[in-house]
């Protein structure tokens, strides 16, 4: 077995993770990220190559690569009252509300989103019903949002609320910090150089490169940042975790 030790861990991590770096200061100071370390203290080679996995970027790729069109699933049109009204004006009025354990809580339009630093990136989506397209997405690191809404360290989770339903039920998902901080998770409100479709999720929708699409939550309408997703829908982190038991951590 392989002793590591805490310094090496974070070297590596920040190897594997490149711009990963500047977010070390919020992942040093969130319970997650300590716990992680601590046990990784004890850990063999195994798991310092899972975590290494973990902070890892997806593969990007060139233009020459992008999907003739990127194909939608799930939702294609929330269709309510609000959404339609809120789609016919240029989603003008639509907000995008972090709630939960933040230290100055605060909602952003998309202008004011669309006026921080901005990333685009081109990377495959892989659908769990077997199929992938790749796509180049455009919009704020969700580290700038966390950071300006100032996460609280007791937070755990970050809760994506949709304003779509279902079969009834609000679609929601949830990741958790390491994957809050990944410099390529970003709320996007671009696809391949134009405004993001209604049926790809306008207007703004997760991206959270190492996971399945149905980890990507569209039509997002707030973040909350909680301790634990046990309140929260029927506790599982998720629309398809909840209705037919899909696996949260869903890392490709
Ligand atoms: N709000 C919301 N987000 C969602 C879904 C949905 O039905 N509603 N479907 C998920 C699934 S299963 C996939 S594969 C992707 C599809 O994204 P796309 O429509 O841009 O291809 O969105 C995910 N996010
Ligand atoms: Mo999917």
């Amino acid at each position: 077995m392989t002793i590591i030790t805490r310094r090496k861990l974070i070297t590596s991590a920040a190897i594997g993770a490149g711009g990963l770096l500047s977010g070390c200061d919020a992942l040093n100071g969130s319970p997650t990220f300590q716990n992680i370390l601590a046990s990784a203290e004890t850990a063999n080679f195994t798991v310092q190559r899972a975590l290494g996995d973990r902070m890892e970027l997806a593969s990007e790729y060139a233009v020459a690569d992008l999907s003739p069109t990127f194909r939608a699933n799930g939702t294609r049109d929330p269709g309510t009252a609000d959404y339609t009204a809120s789609a016919a004006q240029g989603f003008v009025d639509w907000r995008l509300r972090l709630t939960g354990l933040f230290s100055k809580p605060q909602q952003f339009s998309l202008d004011a989103i669309r006026s921080l630093p901005q990333r685009t990136q081109i990377t495959r989506h892989d659908c769990v019903e077997g199929w992938s397209a790749i796509g180049q997405w455009t919009g704020v690191p969700l580290k700038i949002l966390l950071d300006i809404a100032q996460l609280k360290s007791s937070a755990k989770f970050l809760v994506f609320h949709c304003a779509d339903r279902l079969g009834g039920r609000p679609y929601y998902e949830s990741i958790d910090l390491l994957d809050g901080y990944h410099p390529q998770t970003m709320l996007a409100h671009r696809l391949n150089g134009q405004p993001l479709p209604i049926e790809n999720g306008a207007p703004l929708r997760l991206r959270v490169e190492r996971q399945l699409g149905y980890k990507h939550a569209k039509y997002v309408t707030g973040i909350e940042a909680v301790a634990s997703l046990a309140g929260i829908g029927e506790g599982k982190g998720g629309y398809w975790q909840d209705v037919a038991n899909y696996e949260w951590y869903a890392g490709i």
